[in-house]
């Protein structure tokens, strides 16, 4: 009976989700979209919990047409937006914040409008640590970060 019970144990330590030991993924949220928009984007709050950098490469959701990792970049006085070139580097220890003004999620085709408080999954690709999926919530159009961190 003993060693079941620490075959058990093993097996459930093996089942933890990755981020235990990689990349942690916080407040992950999204601004309502209306009917014409076919754009929207998603923030979350990435922190790289293992002792090695690991990088943010991808991004795919169900909701969107396809998903990219833009940055938002001020260029002589304008506010312009590009995809991140071999994805956002997490460095060791650190938290990389997404958010209006700065890194998103571009999901870009959506297929329906994204409603205030409705969720959405959202899968991330680390180069490292692999894939993880959170539920995204929509907070209202003009929210300036999550209503629940
Ligand atoms: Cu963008």
């Amino acid at each position: 009976m003993r060693r079941f019970g620490l075959s058990l144990l093993f097996t459930a330590a093996l089942t933890l989700p990755a981020y235990a030991d990689g990349v942690r993924i916080e407040a992950p949220w999204a601004r309502a979209t209306i009917a014409a928009q076919k754009t929207g984007g998603a923030y979350i709050a990435l922190t790289n919990n293992s002792s090695s950098p690991d990088r943010l490469i991808a991004a795919e959701t169900p909701v969107a047409e396809r998903a990219e990792i833009h940055e938002h970049r001020h260029v002589d006085g304008v506010m312009q937006m590009r995809e991140v070139a071999g994805g956002v580097t997490l460095p060791p220890g650190q938290t990389v914040t997404f958010g209006p003004g700065g890194y998103h999620i571009m999901l870009m085709g959506l297929k329906q409008p994204l409603a205030k408080g409705a969720k959405f999954p959202l899968t991330l690709v680390f180069e490292k640590s692999g894939k993880q999926t959170v539920d995204v919530t929509v907070e209202a159009a003009g929210a300036r970060g999550p209503s629940t961190p």
